[in-house]
């Protein structure tokens, strides 16, 4: 245990066999927020963005070295929006009980990855994440026009239902809003 963050140990209860490796201010937090309605206990590693490419300990559990991570009962898996649909089917929650609802789900999760994450990113990036010296308004413009089409997409999608998949929250919800938490914030200034 040579690193600092191992001994980090959030939502205490030590002897869980769920681990959820990254800091909340990361794409982890599409895990937790995940790992929260699973209403399964687990064990946070808060590890900073900076450190998971160049840790050792934690490049051995997740060899791509990026966070998030889960190790759930010695499985170990990478790519956030996977872990979720993972933690969903296992745990039967947030998870549609038909085949159809279930293929919907991965299209808005791969959907979400595919056409919503880039252009939001860059667009968060150059409004508000760099330091103000590194920001470049016209990145943010293209970024801005290229959300559109997806943004277009979900307020078509969410027209006459309240969830994407009807009238319950499912993970297809969670992975979308998972990717562009701080979109209403943004929009509303
Ligand atoms: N597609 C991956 C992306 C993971 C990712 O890039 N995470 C960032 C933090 S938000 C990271 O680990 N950055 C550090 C690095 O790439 O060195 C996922 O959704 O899990």
């Amino acid at each position: 245990m040579r690193a600092a963050w191992r001994h980090v140990i959030c939502f205490c209860n030590f002897g869980l066999s769920m681990e959820i490796y990254g800091t909340s201010y990361s794409r982890a937090l599409r895990a937790l927020w995940m790992a929260c309605e699973m209403e399964v206990e687990f064990v946070h590693h808060p590890l900073a963005v900076e450190r998971c490419a160049k840790d050792p300990d934690y490049l051995s559990i997740n060899p791509a070295g990026t966070i998030p991570a889960l190790v759930d009962e010695g499985f170990v898996q990478g790519e956030s929006l996977a872990i979720n649909l993972y933690l969903a089917r296992k745990h039967g929650r947030l998870w549609p009980e038909d085949e159809q609802g279930q293929a919907l789900s991965l299209q808005w999760s791969f959907w979400g990855q595919a056409s919503l994450e880039a252009p939001y990113v860059s667009w968060m990036e150059h409004g508000q994440w760099l330091p103000e010296a590194l920001r470049d308004a016209a990145e943010q413009k293209r970024a801005a026009q290229a959300l559109q089409r997806p943004l277009d997409r979900l307020e078509q999608a969410l027209r006459d239902r309240p969830y994407l998949l009807g009238h319950a929250f499912t993970v297809a919800d969670l992975n979308v809003a998972g990717i562009s938490t701080r979109l209403p914030h943004a929009v509303n200034g």
